[in-house]
């Protein structure tokens, strides 16, 4: 498409929107200030930079071996700003505790400081890309079923620390780059089989978590996720979502929604409203579970849809932290990434056209048909004319223009490897 041709189009959807009382240039303004939490773990499919050796563990998988994965940080950092320049606006990057710069030395996860992140707050500033966090609670020799609600206190205590030190690096990440470094805390712990210490094990991680969130910092912010079940622990999730919403609600804390993390037809658009009333602000994973927590790529599909709406429907843009937390090594993984994150940009333009005057205008009225054929009708207004747009705006490819871009990076960069 001609740049002419998606000006015009821009014009027409402008036009049309207007019509139903939506202001397409507040939205492209909006769109700006819509920022990704873009994780790091796609582009190696979870591995990290530790010396150690073994596989992906805690209960999640990554199935494919797409030529041409990131070896090594440089990749992962290249990996990623190319992907990035290929994504409209400006977004943050989610490390991973095993992504450190450990410069090939075996550093213990009790042992990880702020100067084995220093590379990537370097980075991140010279790039100008926002740095959020996560401890690693898998693919380590202790992880076991259990970690920080292991019965033994060693192995507990040997995660609280590791929990900590990833908050002092946190805080040191957010100082740096003023602005709030996010932190979220997944731990795998489960069984694999019927468990009768349902209620000690979740006494412990309360205990443990009690114990890592003393301190008070500044410069971030902690978020705990829930989780259904894992691989090989399928009977009993530690931190269940009762659990974690209950924990957040006590402390006023923020709560990580990751999609794949709940039933197959439970909503998880429905809770944003119900969870904001509890607690500040929620982080989301946003993934694609198909019949499990599988982590496929994001797509604009309705769940993902559904809970863009909601956010905006509920005026919460400033409350949710937008994660994405997909991996899949059957593809291309950057552009994996690209599709990612492109799906939940186009799932807020959406949601933000919405003509939510016009339909609560309705629903107060009781006017049944005239919401649902509004509804209806909204899912035809020319929404992608607005994506199309703020890429152009972004300077990055319009629409499906970025395939041949990934192609010929692969052919360059990745196929080398
Ligand atoms: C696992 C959780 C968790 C991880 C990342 C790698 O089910 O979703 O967020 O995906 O920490
Ligand atoms: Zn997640």
């Amino acid at each position: 498409m001609t740049n002419e041709n998606i000006q015009k189009a821009y014009e027409v959807a402008k036009e049309r929107y207007a019509a139903v009382g939506v202001d397409t240039d507040k939205v492209l303004k909006q769109m700006q200030d819509f920022h990704l939490s873009i994780h790091c773990w796609q582009a190696d499919d979870v591995e990290g930079f530790e010396t150690r050796e073994g596989g992906l563990t805690g209960g999640i998988q990554v199935n494919g071996n797409y030529p041409g994965k990131a070896r090594n940080i440089d990749e992962v950092r290249k990996d990623i700003l190319y992907a990035m320049s290929l994504i409209p606006g400006k977004h943050r990057l989610n490390l991973h505790e095993i992504y450190g710069d450990f410069g090939g030395k075996s550093v213990d996860r009790d042992e990880c400081t702020v100067e084995h992140f220093q590379s990537w707050i370097d980075w991140g500033l010279a790039n100008d890309i926002k740095l959020d966090f996560n401890s690693t609670s898998f693919s380590h020799d202790k992880s076991g079923d259990l970690s920080l609600s292991n019965p033994d206190k060693g192995i507990r205590d040997f995660w609280i620390e590791h929990s900590k030190r990833c908050r002092a690096i946190s805080q040191a990440i957010g100082e740096a780059q003023q602005d709030t470094c996010i932190m979220n805390t997944w731990v795998h712990d489960g069984s694999k089989d019927i468990t009768v210490n349902r209620l000690l094990y979740r006494e412990l991680l309360k205990d443990s978590l009690d114990q890592i969130f003393e301190h008070k910092y500044d410069w971030m912010k902690d978020t705990v996720e829930s989780k259904v079940f894992g691989i090989g622990l399928e009977s009993y999730t530690v931190g269940s979502n009762d659990f974690y919403t209950a924990y957040a609600a006590q402390r006023n804390m923020m709560i990580t929604l990751d999609t794949g993390h709940f039933h197959p037809t439970e909503s998880v658009a429905d809770k944003v409203s119900s969870m904001l009333l509890f607690v500040p602000e929620l982080m989301l994973h946003v993934s694609r579970p198909i019949r499990w927590d599988s982590d496929h790529v994001t797509i604009m599909d309705d769940p993902t849809m559904d809970l863009f709406s909601e956010i905006v429907r509920a005026g919460a843009l400033n409350r949710v932290h937008y994660g994405l937390d997909y991996f899949d090594g059957t593809l291309n993984r950057i552009g994996a990434y690209v599709i990612g994150s492109r799906a939940a940009q186009k799932c807020m333009t959406r949601a933000l056209l919405e003509p939510i005057d016009t339909l609560r205008k309705y629903e107060g009225e009781d006017k049944k048909f005239q919401r649902l054929a509004l509804l209806e009708e909204a899912k035809n207004l020319p929404w992608n004319a607005v994506y199309d747009m703020f890429c152009l705006k972004n300077n990055v490819p319009v629409g499906e223009a970025y395939i041949k871009e990934v192609e010929q990076y692969e052919k360059d960069v990745t196929s080398k490897r």
